[in-house]
């Protein structure tokens, strides 16, 4: 039997966030980067994940040469700290270019934008060393659906992709999929939709994906089917564990704040399939309540690795004979039952 593997922990700076909401302003002050740094040491995560602009701040106002100078200034901090970096992921929501839509703009010139900063996000994560650029395709999507013609915008996203593909040769793309917000319906909703667009590339093999556990709920989805759908085709490359309380906002809470079973399928799910093994680490991409005080300020993170880590107990000491006859006798009935007293501690 292969060794239990052993999870390390990664989250981006914005998951130290300072509370505001659409609604209203911080309710904690804001910190400097280098307060993140040390508050991810502090809680023993060993990788940090990065917007673009996480790495180098107004990158669109800098040259090529001055991005690749920020980026390098910042690998050798990471080093210095013994922090490393998992993915970067173009932001590509805020810039006016991005109003409607990035890769799938009916604009040629925004999605010629879009294209460019996703190749000097690959810049960035070569020096910072890492392989993974994220594409969470926030804006790929519509308010409204005559605005776009879905089959150009597929067409769209591949042409993108082939840019970003030709520009590195070893360069992976991980797919976010999300349903909505903040496009009122996005293009690649789910992991199979990431994975069939992967086919359609140049080269489908470096194209994969990250799930996002609030973003499967939000698609109607158990999270550990789509994790276990990524991971049959070995497409798994990272993970945003979270929670999500039904179909409203993203809420991004705790890992397992909302329901424990389905948590619980996640971790069993990582498990079975090797997660972690080929150096993929476990990112939470969580936020402090609102109502956090500074003092507080790391427990959502804290408390998520915590949860996470007995739930990895739970899925190793699960009585699997016992679920096997049950399963065997179609006693669905006290297989329910089993899982319920397995989690509550009995
Ligand atoms: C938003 C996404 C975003 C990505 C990285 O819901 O989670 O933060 O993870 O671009
Ligand atoms: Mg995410």
């Amino acid at each position: 039997m292969a060794k239990p593997t052993v999870y390390r922990f990664c989250a981006g700076p914005w998951n130290f966030s300072e509370g505001q909401d659409p609604y209203g302003p911080p309710t904690r002050s804001p910190q400097s980067f280098d307060w993140k740094l040390s508050a991810l040491k502090e809680l023993g995560f060993e990788a940090m994940m990065f917007h673009d602009d996480d790495a180098v701040p107004d990158i669109d106002s800098k040259s090529s040469a001055q991005i690749l100078k920020e980026a390098k200034e910042l690998r050798k901090r990471l080093s210095g700290e013994g922090i490393v970096a998992e993915m970067v992921a173009p932001r590509l929501w805020f810039a006016p270019q991005t109003v409607d839509g990035a890769y799938t703009s009916n604009n040629k010139k925004h999605r010629q934008y879009a294209i460019d900063r996703s190749k000097r996000s690959i810049d960035i994560a070569n020096v910072l060393g890492t392989d993974i650029l994220v594409l969470w395709l926030a804006r790929e999507g519509t308010y409204l659906r005559e605005a776009k013609s879905g089959t150009r915008s597929v067409e769209y996203l591949v042409q993108a992709f082939d840019a970003m593909l030709g520009h590195d040769p070893k360069i992976r793309l991980a797919i976010e999929p999300k349903p909505n917000e903040p496009a009122d319906v996005a293009y690649i909703p789910t992991i199979g939709h990431a994975l069939a667009i992967a086919q359609l590339t140049r080269d489908p093999k470096r194209v994969g994906a990250l799930i996002e556990s609030a973003h499967a709920i939000l698609a109607g989805l158990d999270p550990a089917d789509e994790i276990d759908f990524a991971m049959a085709f070995k497409k798994l490359w990272s993970l945003h564990l979270n929670d999500q309380n039904g179909l409203k906002f993203d809420q991004d809470k705790p890992f397992g704040s909302n329901n424990l079973r389905v948590a619980f399928n996640q971790v069993r799910a990582l498990e079975r399939n090797g997660y972690g093994r080929r150096g993929e680490y476990v990112c939470f991409d969580v936020h402090p309540f609102r109502t956090t005080r500074p003092e507080h300020w790391l427990k959502h993170l804290g408390n998520s690795r915590d949860t996470f880590l007995r739930l990895v107990d739970k899925a190793r000491s699960f009585p699997e004979a016992k679920a096997q006859a049950l399963i065997n006798d179609l006693n669905y009935q006290d297989l329910d039952q089993l899982v319920l007293n397995h989690l509550m501690g009995r």
